[in-house]
């Protein structure tokens, strides 16, 4: 493979990363961006290797790519990259590559302050404001949401049994609430937090199997969701959430804040209106709301909407030349 060079805004997301990929990316095939994201994954997953792991990312890093919409009705669409792989969906990714395209003139809206968005997991509505020229704030209405099962029980390695719930809000993530053998998430490091997960996830999706109704390709558990009390008194709930191998959100984690709405709204303690103030483990903070109550299949759901901001850090000419660079795609400690 000769020299390639991938043009590359960098963000963040509430203190996430978000490396947004806007000049070099691959012509993919498919009629829409589930199945972008499955040729992708066949034929171009050294992209992603490259540019999410060491040394040119590292174990938190979370990016995208900007694509056409498939549907001409449509603004955009994005496939999400990260170094678990290609996420179906990802809130935190959406706000950061959002704010990118609108400040940096890589799209042009329809609508000005609307966009429609095609995601892997499905269409996603938009709404941006303005602050002079720079984004102040993205509002995304993500795909449906639901709890998928309820007082689950897992014999954890560390903590020993552990009750938890899962629930799907673009991504399946097993939601561990306090209780005796998890005293919550503050009570721990990131560390600590890291290592409970790894084994758990194994486990768990041993044990349970998880599929979406309506697509079958989208299974399993990817994320660990740790609930605890929360860092300001305006706040409706906290999380840790556990993604890639070594990673813990910085943000509140758009796709886990759906998650848990959906599991509040199907346990009584949410409503159609509501909204939730949810808290990352650094104290930044996405404003969730659950727009709608649906069904998925059978199953009850809700449309949940997220509301957070990104700021973008630089712009990065990444090269990746594996004739030269032992490391051109990466590696993983
Ligand atoms: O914001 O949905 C999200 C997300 C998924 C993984 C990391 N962040």
């Amino acid at each position: 493979m000769a020299a390639k060079t991938f043009f590359c805004v960098d963000a963040h997301t509430c203190g996430n990363p978000v490396r947004v990929i806007a000049g070099g990316a691959p012509i993919l095939e498919g009629k829409n961006m589930f199945e972008r994201r499955l040729h992708f994954m066949k034929e171009f997953d050294w992209i992603r290797q490259g540019l999410m792991f060491e040394p040119r990312g590292h174990d938190m890093m979370s990016g995208s790519i900007l694509f056409p919409p498939s549907d001409p009705a449509n603004d955009m669409g994005i496939l999400f990259i990260e170094t678990s792989g290609c996420l179906p969906m990802c809130g935190h990714g959406t706000i950061g590559t959002v704010t990118v395209a609108i400040e940096q003139g890589l799209i042009t809206p329809k609508i000005p302050g609307e966009l429609l968005v095609e995601a892997p997991a499905g269409l996603i509505k938009v709404k941006y404001q303005m602050n002079g020229k720079k984004v102040s704030s993205v509002k995304l209405t993500n795909v449906a949401s639901y709890l998928a099962g309820k007082d689950l029980e897992i014999e954890s390695p560390h903590l020993g049994k552990i009750t938890f719930d899962v629930a799907y809000g673009g991504n399946f993530y097993a939601i561990v609430d306090p209780q005796e053998n998890f005293k919550g998430l503050e009570k721990y490091s990131a560390d600590e937090l890291i290592a409970f997960s790894r084994p758990l996830r194994t486990l768990i999706n041993d044990k349970y199997k998880f599929q979406h109704p309506e697509n079958p390709q989208i299974s399993g558990v990817s994320h660990i969701e740790w609930t605890g009390a929360t860092l300001s008194e305006e706040a409706d709930g906290r999380n840790a959430v556990f993604y890639g191998d070594k990673a813990i959100d910085r943000s509140p984690c758009g796709t886990g804040t759906s998650a848990r709405m959906a599991q509040l709204t199907a346990r009584g303690k949410l409503n159609k209106g509501d909204q939730f103030l949810h808290e990352s483990i650094i104290g930044s903070q996405f404003m969730g709301r659950v727009e709608e109550l649906t069904k998925i299949g059978d199953q009850d759901a809700i449309i949940p909407s997220i509301e957070g901001w990104a700021k973008i850090t630089g712009y990065n000419n990444i090269f990746i030349d594996d004739e030269d660079d032992p490391y051109a795609f990466g590696f993983q400690v």
